[in-house]
């Protein structure tokens, strides 16, 4: 039987957009996102999680969770259980419990994080170890719970410091390799990727780095080139998308999905 590699997924979750997302979260009060070009610029994200052999599960918008589309939050997903997390923005806290059957229904066992805080955009999966980060939305309660719920499935995890001013982990890294990160210099040079080999995205391609390898492609925001390039010749095949939209409430490419291997389909 082929071994798994952490990015090996058949399965997805995604949930559509309310109406309500052109009121998500934003650190920096910019222009809101424009609904039908959100809805675009997933459709798009769903053709490319289908075109890399994912099938894809899309859930009933939530209207009064304006962020309920950025799925990966309030969850956290392998082939032997799912993780119901505790986000840490207020108005986001509910969007988990909107999961429970959904889950429930999917994974073998479901857990459930009952203390402080922690987003999925906070969480690494790599092949040693399932990296927490520290953020304004995961605590050292909610990342100390977690680090328990992964210990009793048998997964060794690390807590770490996402650097300030960055919402998530994941806005500044993604797995590219079982060896390979791809990271904001900032990130890079914290010290908390020691032992990966790190892909450095330019300045102005930062927003790059959440970007999300699934199977034998990294889905990467469009318009990065030198990103691109510098994936490309490490050996990956890059698939652009657009994310202008989602980026304008502090989204990526990362957080539209729940994604997992089900050993059993
Ligand atoms: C939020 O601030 O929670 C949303 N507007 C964006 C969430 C992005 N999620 C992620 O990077 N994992």
């Amino acid at each position: 039987m082929r071994v798994l590699r952490v990015f090996d997924f058949n399965s997805a979750i995604v949930r559509s957009p309310g109406k309500s997302v052109v009121d998500g979260l934003r650190a920096n009060a910019g222009p809101a996102p424009v609904f039908e070009s959100v809805v675009a610029e997933q459709q798009a994200y769903v053709g490319a999680l289908r075109a890399a052999g994912v099938a894809v599960t899309t859930l009933a918008p939530l209207e009064q969770f304006p962020d309920s589309i950025f799925v990966e939050d309030p969850a956290l997903v392998f082939s032997e259980a799912a993780v119901q997390l505790r986000p840490g923005a207020a108005s986001r806290l509910g969007e988990a419990q909107e999961l429970s059957a959904v889950l429930a229904a999917r994974f073998p066992q479901l857990l459930r994080l009952t203390e402080g805080h922690a987003d999925g955009g906070d969480i690494l999966v790599t092949p040693e170890r399932v990296l927490i980060g520290l953020s304004a939305r995961t605590d050292e309660a909610g990342a100390k719970s977690l680090q328990r719920l992964l210990a009793s499935i048998g997964r060794t995890s690390q807590v770490v410091t996402t650097p300030a001013g960055t919402l998530h982990l994941k806005s500044d890294c993604a797995l590219i390799d079982e060896q390979t990160v791809l990271a904001t210099a900032e990130l890079a040079g914290s010290g908390i990727l020691a032992g990966y080999k790190i892909l450095v995205a330019p300045h102005e391609e930062r927003s790059a780095t959440n970007a999300v390898r699934v199977n034998d492609v990294v889905l990467m925001r469009a318009g990065c080139p030198r990103t691109l390039e510098m994936i490309s010749k490490h050996g990956v095949t890059v698939v652009p998308l657009q994310v202008s939209e989602i980026a304008k409430i502090d989204a990526g490419l990362s957080c539209m999905s729940l994604r997992w291997f089900d050993t059993r389909r």
